[in-house]
């Protein structure tokens, strides 16, 4: 039955709608039907009428800080503005010492997370990769470590020829925590051969985060979106993470993620615009009704802006992501968001949007806090 407060001016929504009020799975055809309307509030009301029947008005936020080891890449991703050959002007490689004062900077608000990711450099061994995650636990004891995608995991068992597995679980052993859900892009094999045929491909992706999965570790997925995909293309991606997590279930959340073309090669190839705020706003919300089994849906500010975040947190997203502190992959591309936020501001823009601020760890508990300690109720 359809809600009378819901209208549906696309017709072709409705069998959709049905389903989607009846708590039904999608199809790879209904997927389409829905990135190919044009009818954004409908969308967005079944998108956001599956977040509330998972999460109700509760809206996640982590304090967490970016740290990117190195822009240095072997690999020269025509989406990407951040890689650099290792001498060219503005390449960087941090020493141990480095990375450990970069991640205790700004330490006034304690964080939780220490997401890191870095290019495919030539020349580091896996031992740096290895210090680097024993020494910011050593450090950081209570700070979660997501890091490495698995690009980069894919890279390391390259390096040393070891396994995957045994890349995560040498990873592990030394810290890891989780693993990012970058380097996914578009799996469909044609596109992926343009913007990225540096990457691992769509098989290998799946394979590390399976991995990760079977050594209980939680990952999170990406879709990188607004180049040269297509609607079926979008669909089949999310379709193929939604079957791992049938089998896994250790995603947690989902980040779609807008191409930013300016400094990259793919923006000089095929022009580009920024993504508009509809599409991003619909990017979300298919992702919320495509994603049955994914409990978590991101609203990435540094990438969609902070103002198209805060709508999307009534488009089907529950979680804002998050104070950052120096984000460097989206600004070498021409982002022009701040590149970072503070605790208040996160929960203002919650606040203001309706919903209901919670503070949580990588993992998704609890995290409270007062003038001087930082629990994580377990
Ligand atoms: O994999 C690179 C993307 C990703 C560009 O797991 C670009 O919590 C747009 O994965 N325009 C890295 N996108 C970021 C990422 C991420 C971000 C936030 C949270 C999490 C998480 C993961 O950034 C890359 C690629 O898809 N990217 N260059 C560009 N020019």
């Amino acid at each position: 039955m359809i809600p009378q407060n819901l209208q549906i001016d696309d017709r072709v929504l409705l069998p959709i709608a049905e389903k989607v009020l009846a708590g039904e799975r999608l199809s790879f055809q209904e997927g389409v039907t829905i990135y190919q309307s044009h009818d954004l509030l409908a969308i967005g009301y079944l998108a956001h009428h599956v977040r509330v029947r998972m999460h109700g008005m509760r809206t996640y936020f982590n304090v967490n800080r970016h740290i990117n080891p190195t822009n240095v890449c072997v690999a020269s991703c025509k989406l990407c503005a951040f890689g650099r050959k290792p001498d060219v002007p503005g390449a960087y490689t941090m020493a141990l010492d480095e990375a450990f004062r970069v991640a205790g900077e700004n330490w006034s608000e304690a964080v939780t997370e220490f997401h890191i990711v870095g290019g495919l450099h030539p020349d580091l061994s896996f031992e740096y990769y290895l210090d680097l995650v024993r020494g910011l636990k050593e450090r950081f004891p209570t700070v979660h470590l997501k890091g490495f995608t698995a690009v980069e995991i894919g890279y390391f068992s390259h390096l040393t020829r070891l396994s995957y597995r045994e890349v995560l679980e040498r990873l592990k052993d030394a810290g890891l925590d989780s693993l990012p859900g970058g380097g996914a892009e578009i799996f469909a094999p044609a596109i992926r051969r343009v913007i990225c045929d540096h990457k691992i491909g769509a098989h290998m992706w799946l394979k590390v985060h399976r991995l990760a999965h079977e050594l209980g570790m939680h990952t999170n997925a990406t879709m990188l979106y607004g180049h040269i995909e297509s609607a079926e293309d979008r669909v089949d991606h999310l379709l193929q993470l939604r079957k791992l997590q049938d089998e896994t279930h250790g995603f947690q959340t989902y980040i779609p993620l807008a191409f930013h073309p300016a400094n990259t090669e793919l923006g000089k190839l095929v022009p580009h615009d920024e993504t508009s705020g509809f599409m991003d706003l619909k990017n979300v919300a298919v992702a919320r009704l495509l994603l049955d089994n994914f409990p978590h849906i991101k609203a990435y500010w540094i990438m969609m802006t902070p103002r198209v975040a805060q709508v999307a947190l009534r488009f089907g997203a529950d979680d804002l992501d998050g104070t950052v502190v120096e984000e460097k992959i989206y600004h070498d591309a021409g982002a022009t968001t701040p590149q970072a936020m503070t605790r208040q501001q996160l929960v203002r823009l919650i606040r203001e949007a309706g919903c209901e601020p919670f503070e949580r760890d990588t993992l998704y508990r609890s995290v409270t806090r007062t003038e001087t300690s930082v629990t994580v109720q377990v």
